[in-house]
C-alpha cells in the first residue's frame, strides 16, 4: 500500500515533531494526548470560573437585598429573601460537587493518594 501523504498546508503537518517527513503513530498518538491535555486543562479553568461566580454570588446575594430595602424596593427584597435558602443549598451543592470533583480526579491521577515511596538512602 502507497504511503499516505499530507496536503500542502495541511493542518495536521505540525504532527511531524521531529521534522523527519514521517508522522508516526507515536507522533500521532502524542500529538492527541496534548490535546486531550489541553482540553481537560480548558475544562478544569471553565469549572473552576465557574465555581468561583457561584462563590462571588453567595457574597453578593445578600448585598441585593441590603441594596433592594435601602432603595425601597420591598417586594424584591423579599422575594429575594424568600429565594435565598434555595439559592443558598444549591450553590453550597455545585461548589461542593466541584470541590469533590477536584479531590476525586486528584485522588485518581496520583494513584489513588497514596503517597509516593520515599527514596532510600
Ligand atoms: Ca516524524
Amino acid at each position: 500500500m502507497a504511503p499516505k501523504t499530507l496536503e500542502e498546508g495541511s493542518k495536521y503537518a505540525h504532527f511531524d515533531k521531529d521534522g523527519d517527513g514521517v508522522i508516526t503513530d507515536e507522533e500521532f498518538m502524542l500529538e492527541r494526548e496534548m490535546m486531550r491535555a489541553e482540553n481537560e486543562d480548558a475544562k478544569e479553568d471553565q469549572i473552576r470560573k465557574m465555581a468561583w461566580f457561584a462563590l462571588w454570588g453567595l457574597l453578593v446575594y445578600p448585598l441585593g437585598i441590603i441594596v433592594a430595602d435601602i432603595v425601597g424596593y420591598e417586594t424584591t427584597g423579599e422575594l429575594l429573601a424568600d429565594i435565598a435558602p434555595t439559592y443558598f443549598v444549591a450553590i453550597a451543592g455545585l461548589v461542593g460537587a466541584f470541590f469533590g470533583a477536584q479531590a476525586y480526579t486528584k485522588g485518581k491521577t496520583n494513584g489513588g493518594g497514596a503517597p509516593a515511596p520515599r527514596p532510600r538512602k
